[in-house]
């Protein structure tokens, strides 16, 4: 299926340490080994393996933390996952990523936010849009009407989520959203709530996301990855602007969700591999699809599940029987999802329209 890779698309639930390109982990790691910090050989086959069960994945993460956290490498990681999802095409990237504490390299959540942003800075391959939400900012790139003209592959627009990790305590659910409120001008546009959805509870976060809402910085939730209904009811009861997943909603949640018109951020790969859904035979995309309900396809983590977008795009249309305009279809629809401004949705609007005739649609 090429025909998914030159096709612009947009991507919502992308997880920054997720995504990290196996190449760079490895080469991390070995710097790590040689410093005796850790055992290369123990994490050489733990980064490669592709297929592990949802609470390997955040086993996984522990790792990757310890290998990445750092500025110099927070920066670097950065770059390079908003230089792999340009190459794939992806026109608008809301990037997410919780700011981390690490004492004992000087990082505050504040240092380890600055440090994301000079690698959106450092990336030369592809213009990037950073411009904030309410005023011009000193950091963002020039917004050419150039990038527009050439279109897709020429310029991407990226924005953040802070995440708030579900082991956190509610003090610094809260300081991360105060970071949130603050770098709107920088390119912050929303706060997800994610982790190991066996930990923690969502009365912990709840005062944080409620402070969020009050400022209008919009919120998506991690809600319904394993079977609990209360707090799957809490989360939908609380009105996100989008949750990501969906995949163990009992009949009533179904229903809720749908008259709630909550759009729904689907990670294909990444559900099936942790085994959170059997196959894409039973998943739920076929029925949500169907009832015209809004859901956005996207990557969660690509460098953990060995993915890309194109590759969830070519996945849906041969597991649901879509072909290309209908994809075209799905992935301009985002648009209406995003959650930075009305003109950057112009914009986006426009290179799906110049794209629609180049790929003869
Ligand atoms: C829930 C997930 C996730 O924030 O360090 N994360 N949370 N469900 C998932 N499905 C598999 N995949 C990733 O990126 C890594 C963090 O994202 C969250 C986890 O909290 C993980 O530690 P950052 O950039």
């Amino acid at each position: 299926m090429e025909w998914c890779v030159p096709m612009p698309k947009i991507e919502l639930h992308a997880h920054l340490n997720g995504s990290i390109r196996d190449s760079t982990l490895l080469e991390l790691a070995r710097e790590l080994g040689e410093k005796g910090a850790i055992v290369f050989s123990d994490v050489e086959h733990v980064i490669l393996k592709s297929d592990r069960a949802l609470n390997e994945v955040f086993k996984l993460f522990d790792l990757i933390h310890i290998i990445t956290t750092d500025h110099k490498t927070v920066a670097r990681i950065t770059k390079e996952v908003i230089e792999d999802f340009a190459a794939d095409n992806v026109v608008y990237l809301e990037l997410r990523t919780t700011p981390k504490r690490n004492d004992s390299k000087a990082m505050s959540k504040r240092s380890y936010l600055e440090a994301v942003l000079e690698g959106i800075r450092s990336v030369n391959s592809v213009e990037v849009d950073l411009s904030g939400e309410l005023k011009t900012d000193a950091f963002a790139h020039s917004h050419s009407a150039d990038g527009l003209c050439n279109g897709i592959g020429s310029k991407i627009y990226v924005r953040l989520l802070l995440s708030i990790d579900r082991r956190e305590t509610a003090e610094a659910a809260m300081e991360t959203v105060e970071l949130a409120v603050e770098l709107q001008d920088f390119g912050v546009v929303g706060i997800d709530l994610c982790g190991n959805p066996n930990v923690g509870q969502w009365l912990t976060f709840l005062p944080a996301l409620e402070y969020a809402k009050k400022q209008g910085i919009p919120i998506t939730l991690h809600c319904g990855e394993v079977p609990n209904p209360v707090e799957i009811y809490a989360m939908l009861d609380f009105l996100p602007k989008r949750i990501g997943h969906a995949c163990c909603l009992e009949d009533e949640d179904w229903k809720l969700l749908k008259r709630l018109e909550i759009p729904v951020e689907i990670c294909l790969t990444s559900n099936i591999k942790t085994e959170t859904i059997a196959s894409t035979d039973v998943h739920h995309f076929a029925d949500l699809y169907k009832s015209n309900h809004p859901l956005i396809l996207c990557t969660d983590d690509c460098g953990v599940f060995s993915t890309s977008l194109s590759a969830e795009y070519a996945l849906a249309s041969s597991a649901f029987g879509l072909g290309k305009r209908e994809m075209f279809h799905l992935a301009q629809k985002a648009i209406d999802f995003i959650f930075a401004s009305g003109r950057v949705k112009k914009d986006l609007k426009a290179i799906f329209a110049s794209a629609h005739t180049k790929l003869n649609l």
